[in-house]
């Protein structure tokens, strides 16, 4: 049986702390997920669910867009995949009488891990301008309502249409089409809080902004950089591919200023020799060098590299690829100044890191016949991440480190298809070519004007601007920076639609009306008038499948998110009174829901690579979209070339006696979703307003372990922002580096505080200092560490 969902909120005071584990995965990893999922799915619908996940004609896995390998196994096994499935297909609900019982300020009280755990939303429901309980409403009424205020508005500007990254291929196209069908590219999505940094830097300098590898590049790498990012946690079938290219003779460096366990050492659950090795303390070692980098410290540390390569080449002639520069690049000399002009002074005081450390990974270079630089968001969340990514570009060009086996770049993504969201036109500022296509094809005009990304959208909601807010999934509230501002912003609004699966703040943060739009999952059956459908999705190495829902939906008041999109747009654009019938996107929405296979032939029509579409799906594991750089060392930038960039080094900077805070995710999270309050590699347990600082600098402001703090976060606007109630723990972090977990320090990002050119949130480097917190004491839950012994006890 399924269990029901926590009453109660978990006691912040039980948190215990232990040692960092120096290992990811084996057994306790098996049996923390089969935990979850039984207790959210029940024993049948877990083997159910658990056995389709990424198989070829199951669902795609929604915990993260790394690739499935052709080979599959029987049950791919991930830890976290399995609890992002049993969070989705979870047996719980929440219906109408769930919102008849809670009030909004009732809900309010509880935290995200409660909210989250109360199960499906399955009723459309709407919160009438002053009401204190959302009311069910039928579909009718609630597109009506939807409808209704997109039609008074005084301007498609006024309106904003976020999405989540978990939106099939299918939708977001819809989605976009009604979108700018309205006259607006007002299409911010989470891309913006995430990789758009890399987005950025890879346009201009690659002329892709998505990696240049494949699977098979990264299992047979010689030499992968893993900087910025903690697979363990968030990737873990990252895993399996580092382990692959270490047993192929590859070697591994991890960038980072946390030792994380995954990077560390690998236990691989899908080897029974793997889990037997935990018996033995076994597992594959998986980072050769881990240079424990300052937080910001990346564009010297690659500035570094280059320095040491340009070094070891006017000596030797032999390190750079002279005939790829020649062939395939502009711009060297100006980098190759820049490396000249920064000293290895500055290197070594903005990395923290020692000179022999740095050359010692230039020397893996310099040996290596491929490098491949893997990242994610300890690159992408600072205010100077475009250009850090530029060095990181800069470094391999030097090699001729991209179109070639085993090398080149990897942004590894978050969402499952933030990725495919965007080659179908999510993105406020899409490329002209990309517009003249939907134009054609649809015999409609679409905007060209800019639309507001996150943070603009946040400003012109808070400003009064924008009226209109509606969300394609995620958590809109409390993924964003400065939450206080952020809800305020929401709360100007006059309507505010949530299309959803579970629920979350953003449903109680709303404007003066708002409604909630449950949304079939991944792991749904979706049937139309046309039968059962599939949707596509693309992951973080440019290869698109299928992906085939089969559990019975929770309620039959579920509807596909492509339902939504062409029922909403079948009604806005067909009303006579309508503004936006004029200049409508020709198309037969209700035909497109019934049978996804139309909408796949629109796509195959409109984005470059999708020719084919539907046969190519048919085939197992999808194809690949074409990628210039890594298919022919085709460089579709402004200049026709890879582009070396020269930029000013830059690192944080922080003022006497304060820390630098990164805000990441814990073991037992999904972004903004809390699976439980623990982060079993980091040794935490039983709570999550934890602050993760140095011993010496703990000690520096006068605080010990355990202590309790407010975190206080300044800023160049003055104002003080404020996190209250957290403990302090010493942990193994750089001097004047803390660390502490997102969503709850979203509160000290401040909104105006985003990086240049990309617009991302800063999110890893907010100025904090620590206040001690008196009277509040801690307690010390022996409990907890008690569950941990003994897991760890079974595993030996
Ligand atoms: N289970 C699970 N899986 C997920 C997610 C989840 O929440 N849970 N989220 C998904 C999403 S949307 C994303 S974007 C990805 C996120 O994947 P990650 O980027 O791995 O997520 P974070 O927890 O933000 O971790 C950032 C890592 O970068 C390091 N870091 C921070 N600042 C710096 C820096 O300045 N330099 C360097 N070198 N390192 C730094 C941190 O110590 C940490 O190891 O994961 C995806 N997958
Ligand atoms: N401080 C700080 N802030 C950050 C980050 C950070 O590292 N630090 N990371 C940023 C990053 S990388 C990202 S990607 C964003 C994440 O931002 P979001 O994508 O907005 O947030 P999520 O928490 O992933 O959204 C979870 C909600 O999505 C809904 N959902 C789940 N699956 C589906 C589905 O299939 N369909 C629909 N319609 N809804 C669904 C559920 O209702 C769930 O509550 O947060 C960003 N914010
Ligand atoms: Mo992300």
């Amino acid at each position: 049986m399924a269990s029901k969902a926590p009453k109660n909120d978990i006691d912040e005071s039980l948190i215990t702390t232990g040692k960092p584990k120096t290992k990811a995965v084996g057994l306790p990893a098996v049996l923390n997920s089969l935990k979850i999922s039984i207790d959210q799915m029940g024993p049948l619908r877990s083997a159910q669910t658990l056995l389709a996940v990424n198989q070829v004609k199951g669902f795609d896995c929604m915990g993260c867009a790394w690739p499935e390998g052709d080979k599959r196994h029987t049950a791919e096994f991930c830890e976290n995949g399995a609890k992002a499935v049993a969070e989705e297909a979870t047996r719980r609900t929440v219906p109408p009488e769930f919102f008849a019982e809670h009030s909004i300020a009732d809900l309010m009280s509880h935290d995200e891990y409660w909210l989250g755990q109360q199960g499906r939303l399955t009723h459309p429901m709407l919160l009438d301008a002053g009401a204190t309980h959302y009311r069910p409403v039928s579909w009718n009424e609630a597109y009506s309502v939807v409808v209704d205020e997109l039609a008074a508005l005084d301007s498609p500007d006024e309106a904003v249409f976020y999405t989540s990254g978990r939106t099939s291929n299918e939708a977001a196209f819809l989605y976009q089409l009604m979108v700018r069908g309205i006259g607006t590219n007002n299409l911010p999505d989470c891309s913006n809080m995430c990789h758009e940094s890399s987005g950025s830097a890879l346009v201009e300098t690659l002329g892709i902004g998505k990696g240049t590898v494949s699977l098979h590049d990264v299992d047979t790498a010689p030499l992968i950089i893993v900087a910025g990012q903690n697979p363990g946690t968030n990737h873990p079938r990252m895993l399996t591919s580092l382990e692959k290219a270490k047993k192929n003779g590859g070697a591994i460096v991890a960038v980072n200023p946390l030792p994380e366990a995954g990077l560390l050492r690998f236990e691989n659950p899908q080897n029974p020799l793997g889990l037997l090795g935990t018996r033995f303390g076994g597992g594959t070692s998986l980072a050769d060098d881990f240079l424990q980098i300052r937080l910001g410290g990346d564009q010297a540390l690659f500035r570094g590299l280059g320095k040491h390569l340009l070094e070891q080449e006017e000596a030797t002639g032999t390190v750079f690829d002279h005939d790829f520069i020649a062939q395939h690049t502009l711009g060297l000399e100006d980098y190759l100044d820049s490396l000249r002009g920064t000293s290895w002074d500055e290197i070594l005081e903005a990395s923290g890191i020692s000179k022999a450390e740095i050359t010692k990974v230039g020397d893996r270079m310099i040996a290596s016949p491929g490098t491949i630089v893997c990242w994610a968001m300890g690159l992408t969340q600072h205010k100077h991440s475009v250009a850090t990514l530029r060095d990181v570009v800069n470094v391999l060009l030097l090699q001729g480190n991209v179109g070639k086996p085993g090398a080149g770049v990897c942004p590894v993504r978050g969402h499952s298809n933030v990725q495919g969201d965007r080659t179908m036109g999510i993105f406020e500022r899409m490329p002209a070519a990309f517009h003249d296509a939907l134009d054609q094809r649809f015999r409609f005009s679409s905007p060209r004007r800019h639309g507001f990304d996150t943070v603009a959208a946040i400003r012109s909601m808070r400003d009064g601007g924008a009226k209109v807010f509606m969300a394609m999934g995620g958590n809109f509230v409390r993924a964003t920076p400065d939450s206080n501002v952020t809800d305020a912003a929401l709360r100007n609004t006059r309507l505010t639609v949530q299309v959803s699966t579970k629920l979350n703040r953003s449903h109680l943060i709303t404007g003066r009306r708002a409604v909630i739009l449950p949304a079939l999952g991944r792991t749904d059956r979706d049937t139309q008038a046309g039968g059962d459908q599939r949707v596509t999705v693309e992951d973080s190495m440019s290869a698109v499948h299928a992906s085939t829902g089969r559990l019975k939906p929770a309620s039959t008041e579920m509807r596909s998110e492509i339902e939504i999109v062409c029922q909403l747009a079948d009604r806005l654009f067909a009303r006579t009174d309508s503004p936006y019938t004029e200049n409508a996107p020709q198309l037969d929405w209700i035909s497109a829901q019934a049978d996804y296979r139309v909408i796949r032939e629109h796509i195959s029509a409109v984005v470059p690579g999708f020719d084919d579409f539907e046969a190519k799906i048919d085939k197992p594991g999808g194809f690949v979209l074409p990628n210039g750089p890594r298919d022919s060392r085709t460089f579709t930038t402004a200049t026709g070339k890879a582009n070396f960039t020269a930029n000013d080094l830059q690192y944080p900077k922080v003022p006497e006696g304060r820390l630098l805070l990164q805000t990441l995710r814990s073991h037992d999270q999904y972004n903004t979703t809390i699976y439980g309050k623990d982060d079993r590699y980091r040794g935490i347990h039983g709570g999550r307003r934890v602050v993760l600082v140095n011993a010496e600098d703990l000690a520096d402001a006068g605080l010990a372990d355990g202590d309790p703090v407010h975190l206080v976060s300044e800023w160049a606007d003055g104002v003080e922002r404020r996190a209250e109630n957290f403990r302090a723990v010493t942990y193994p972090t750089p001097r004047g580096c803390a660390a502490a977990y997102y969503p709850e320090t979203n509160v000290l990002v401040p909104l105006d505080s985003t990086a240049d050119i990309s617009g991302t949130p800063t999110s890893k480097s907010v100025i904090l200092r620590l206040e001690k917190a008196v009277g509040t004491a801690a307690v010390q839950a022996e409990a907890d560490e008690a569950v941990e012994t003994s897991l760890e006890e079974v595993a030996r």
